[in-house]
């Protein structure tokens, strides 16, 4: 009840930030666009709290529908700054829960967020994490349907996880697999984490999604993931995620 309060306190002061994990082509070692991180601080403590504590408690109040608005709006905001100081090609990827999946105005939302700040439907990308995707594809195909026909792209996050979704996979209107970080963790010694890996990257080529792995830490992960064609990464061996400050200053240093 007191983190609830302290929540709606910190929407309303406009204390949350955004930060942002690069990721990236490995072939070309380049960032192709970011994923929007939400971050709390304790206003006691200062220290953030972890997300994983604080968005099921903005998902049970409900507060989670006005702060995911803000989400969307920042990080356009954000993307839009980006691509005026010369990356049009940069992307966002921005985190869904249940809970603002069924609510009525989310496309609208989304639809509202990009075009505000003249971004390509293109631009933005949609992650929800693969029991997110099927607790909700029944219910909310139509919402799904209209969001990938609009340009928006869908990733299913932490895939290999939750249940196996791949009947829906063919029928869905899904674009990218993010394979989750504990099967990237022990690569390439652990050998089911290998078998694991190595299928689905086969899964996701063989009807045409793309494919990133997250939490890649080292090297030797990397180098094993792009001999098994997984083309995208994201992880802390190229980048943890950064503030708005920090992504602006690499971009800048670029020129
Ligand atoms: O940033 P970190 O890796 O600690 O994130 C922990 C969890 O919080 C992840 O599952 C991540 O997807 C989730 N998360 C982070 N930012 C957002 C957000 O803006 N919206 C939602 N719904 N989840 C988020
Ligand atoms: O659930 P989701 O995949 O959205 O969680 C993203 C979280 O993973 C973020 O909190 C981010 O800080 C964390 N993360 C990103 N890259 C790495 C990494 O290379 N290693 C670890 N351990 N965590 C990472
Ligand atoms: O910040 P860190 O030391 O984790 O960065 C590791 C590598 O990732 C560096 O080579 C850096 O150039 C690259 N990198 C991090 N963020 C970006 C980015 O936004 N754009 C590009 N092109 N490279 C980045
Ligand atoms: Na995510
Ligand atoms: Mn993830």
């Amino acid at each position: 009840v007191e983190l609830a309060r302290l929540l709606r306190q910190a929407l309303d002061n406009k204390t949350f930030e955004l930060h942002y994990q690069p990721k990236f082509d490995s072939e070309s070692v380049s960032c192709i666009g970011f994923e929007a991180l939400l971050r709390w601080r304790h206003p006691e403590t200062n220290e953030f709290v972890r997300p994983d504590i604080f968005i099921p408690i903005a998902e049970e109040t409900g507060l989670i529908i006005p702060l995911g608005k803000w989400i969307l709006e920042q990080a356009c905001a954000q993307l839009k700054q980006w691509h005026d100081m010369g990356y049009p090609e940069l992307s966002m990827a921005i985190n869904l829960s249940g809970r603002q999946i069924q609510a009525s105005s989310l496309y609208q939302d989304i639809y509202q967020a990009y075009t505000r700040y003249e971004l390509p439907s293109s631009a933005i990308e949609i992650e929800l994490t693969e029991q997110v995707f099927i607790e909700n594809i029944i219910q909310h195909e139509n919402f799904m349907r209209k969001l990938t026909n609009s340009g928006v792209s869908l990733s299913i996050d932490d895939f290999g996880v939750g249940y196996s979704s791949l009947s829906y996979l063919k029928n869905f209107p899904v674009d990218t697999l993010k394979i989750d970080r504990s099967f990237i963790q022990e690569l390439p010694q652990n050998y089911n984490d290998v078998c694991i890996v190595k299928a689905i990257i086969g899964l996701a080529n063989s009807i045409d999604l793309k494919v990133i792995a997250e939490g890649v830490e080292n090297k030797e992960q990397l180098t094993f993931l792009n001999q098994q064609g997984c083309k995208y990464i994201q992880g802390y061996y190229f980048s943890k995620p950064l503030t708005s400050e920090q992504i602006t200053q690499k971009l800048t240093a670029e020129d």
